[in-house]
């Protein structure tokens, strides 16, 4: 597809910029996908409508029309022709597909939570921001996005793609951002009332601006950059005074868990939380599971249900007397103490 004609393409579909090479392939085989069958149906159209004017009716005697047998031959090469078209097409989406889901070594890998109704982004080395993805320019990022409460759908109109946040399971999403400026994120999945406000701005800043971020400065495109963040309360853009885990290790003093729970590897009452994210855990019904973020929710929730072997069941149950924000903040707590914590689940 030649430069031009995909921006003609892109004006006549109403696309945004594309802002990354694997975007600008999705254009592509999209332009290539929409051109061929619009041109087909054009043909089909225009050979009915052509049919229509030479073969309509004609004074009062019918003229039957020859039988007609279409070669084999034919039929098999039309066949052929648009059975090979159409696995080229699946064959080039699937590629562009797993482009989009293997990162190059060496990727900034940014965690992405989504929950109602904000978009929550936190990597090992920057701050943790609320409604504003800040990436560097012409680097490879990759996203490990899940979420809080229900599905949602991490949308970004100039990388043409969406993809699917979902609780207590990470998905992932890699791209490179040709050059800096500011591109709007959306939800795409249906997730409640204020669905339609859960935006976020992802702005990509040349590297020695991003260096700045990462070494507390704000530049005027993070500034500027829009987002919901409703329930944080905080203003966009402004890095968290703290992080979530902060908060979380707060929260838990606060509400008492670590009375029971240690940090430091040692049982106490409870099991320690050092190195439990992300763990095998026997119960004692015996059955095992791993130590994900709806395991520690639901430990929290309902503690009897899957009781840990070789503990007594003393934990009190916290149902409905946390805020939801501070559950999220204490797994957030939890997972930072994870033997591998900064490295992808
Ligand atoms: C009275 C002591 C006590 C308090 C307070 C307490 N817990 Fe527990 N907790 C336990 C015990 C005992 C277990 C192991 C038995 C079980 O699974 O319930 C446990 C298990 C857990 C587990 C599962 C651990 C594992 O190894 O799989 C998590 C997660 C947890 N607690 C989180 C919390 C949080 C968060 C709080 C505070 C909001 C808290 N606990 C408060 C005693 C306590
Ligand atoms: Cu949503």
């Amino acid at each position: 597809m030649i430069p031009a004609s995909a921006d003609l393409m892109r004006d006549v579909l109403f696309l945004p910029e594309a802002a990354s090479r694997q975007a600008r392939d999705i254009d592509a085989l999209h332009f290539w996908v929409i051109s061929a069958t619009m041109l087909g149906a054009l043909a089909v159209g225009l050979t009915a409508l052509v049919f229509l004017v030479k073969y309509r009716r004609m004074g009062d005697r019918p003229r039957p029309t020859r039988f007609i047998a279409l070669p084999v031959k034919y039929e098999l090469a039309m066949a052929g022709l648009l059975l090979g078209l159409f696995l080229a097409w699946w064959f080039v989406g699937y590629r562009q597909m797993i482009a989009l889901q293997r990162a190059p070594e060496g990727a900034l890998e940014i965690y992405v939570t989504g929950k109602q109704w904000m978009w929550k982004f936190a990597s090992a080395d920057g701050p943790d921001t609320v409604g504003v993805l800040v990436v560097p320019a012409a680097r490879p990022v990759r996203l490990l996005i899940t979420a809080r409460d229900v599905v949602h759908s991490f949308f970004v109109p100039a990388l043409r793609v969406k993809q699917d946040a979902i609780p207590g399971r990470y998905t992932s999403l890699s791209f490179t951002i040709d050059r800096p400026g500011s591109f709007p994120v959306y939800c795409a999945e249906y997730c409640g009332l204020s669905h339609s406000r859960m935006w976020a701005t992802l702005v990509a800043l040349p590297p020695e601006e991003y260096q700045r971020w990462l070494e507390g400065a704000v530049p005027p495109a993070v500034g500027e950059a829009g987002g919901n963040a409703d329930i944080a309360g905080g203003r966009l853009g402004e890095r968290e005074a703290i992080s979530i885990a902060q908060r979380g290790e707060q929260q838990a003093a606060r509400y008492g868990c670590l009375a029971c729970h240690t940090v430091d590897g040692q049982p106490h009452i409870g099991p320690t939380w050092r190195g439990l994210f992300g763990s095998e855990r026997v119960l004692v019904t015996g059955q095992r599971l791993v130590a994900d973020a709806a395991y520690l929710t639901q430990s929290m929730m309902r503690p009897m249900e899957d009781l840990v072997a070789g503990y007594p069941p003393v934990m009190p149950t916290y149902q409905g007397q946390m805020e939801p924000a501070d559950v999220a903040a204490i797994v957030e707590y939890i997972k930072s103490l994870r033997h591998d914590a900064g490295r992808a689940p």
